[in-house]
């Protein structure tokens, strides 16, 4: 068992006991108001409810081919699959994910999506605060070879493996293709997110070498799932290429393989507030790399932040 480094103020514990629970959220899902930022009443209300928010033709057209193009460039470069931030598919060497990509040393064209105020403006109104890049990546979903993301809640994992203390962090999933019924897009459950899964099951060592492929472990019991399906259903965050989803760090969510055989590629920004910094994990002892997980580069996104424009 874990138990020996489990935190006295640990809020939101998981993997300790042997069977599933469900525990109630302790914190905010909105922390600011209409005058914090360019959100209105109505789009903030409904994060509120549902734990996301869907916002199509958020980037233009020009801007996605842009993300798209530097999406190739990383995809064929050599010296990127051979980096610790290249994943590739559990049974193929199929790039799955690309971590760190607000680092500039990876992708100096992603750094900068990344910084972008529009999307920062609405993340800071959220979360009322400052905020830095918790983790980055490109999901590649490729066509035949992409394989599912299993239903889990974002924060149980950082909670855990990462030490975030709080619910205090939002992620942003840009489309950089167009994501439908067929090519396995995001589902989410609304209204999951009031409800913390304390999943079953001790964490191995360095588990993230194969939760990034395929995570089995921090994913919660069938019965739970089927009692947040019948109470929350599910949705799908679909969209046109240029849609960017919000979503709170502990919605429920997952998605299937893709057969078909169009990709599915999207930019996934977690911005966490600065007051809600890594602490020790809260369930291993070991720090994940700072490349899944920012303990030591934790800029605020503000000072920084470039209208990210073609023009
Ligand atoms: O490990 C992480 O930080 C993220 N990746 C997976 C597969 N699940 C939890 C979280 O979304
Ligand atoms: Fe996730």
């Amino acid at each position: 068992m874990n138990t020996e480094v489990a935190n006295s103020k640990d809020l939101y514990p998981s993997r300790v006991k042997s069977q599933p629970e469900f525990l109630e959220r302790a914190d905010p899902v909105v922390y600011g108001s209409t005058e914090d930022g360019p959100l209105t009443a109505g789009q903030l209300n409904q994060f509120e409810r549902y734990g996301f928010l869907i916002l199509p033709a958020f980037f233009s057209q020009e801007e996605i081919d842009a993300c798209n193009a530097e999406l190739v460039r990383l995809k064929e470069s050599a010296a990127t699959r051979r980096r610790s931030e290249a994943i590739v598919e559990p049974d193929c060497d199929e790039l799955r994910s690309l971590f760190a990509i607000h680092h500039a040393e990876i992708s100096p064209f992603f750094s900068e999506v990344a910084q972008d105020e529009r999307i920062a403006g609405m993340v800071m109104q959220i979360l009322d605060s400052e905020v830095y890049l918790h983790q980055s990546r490109v999901n590649l979903k490729p066509g035949f070879a992409g394989k599912e993301f299993y239903w889990h809640s974002d924060f149980e994992t950082w909670h855990v493996e990462d030490g975030m203390p709080r619910m205090r962090a939002v992620s942003c999933s840009l489309l950089l293709t167009d994501n439908y019924e067929f090519n396995a897009p995001l589902m989410l459950m609304p209204g999951s997110h009031r409800k913390y899964v304390s999943c079953v099951g001790e964490t191995p060592e360095d588990h993230y070498l194969t939760s990034l492929q395929k995570q089995e472990l921090g994913i919660p019991d069938k019965d739970s799932l089927r009692e947040l399906v019948d109470e929350h259903g599910i949705v799908q965050g679909e969209g046109p290429a240029g849609t960017l989803v919000l979503f709170d760090c502990n919605t429920m969510h997952g998605s299937n393989g893709n057969i078909t055989p169009f990709p599915r590629s999207n930019l996934f920004f977690v911005y966490n507030s600065v007051w809600n910094q890594l602490d020790e994990p809260f369930g291993q002892k070991k720090y994940r790399p700072e490349f899944i997980a920012s303990r030591k580069y934790c800029e605020p996104v503000s000072q920084q932040a470039v209208n990210y424009s073609f023009q």
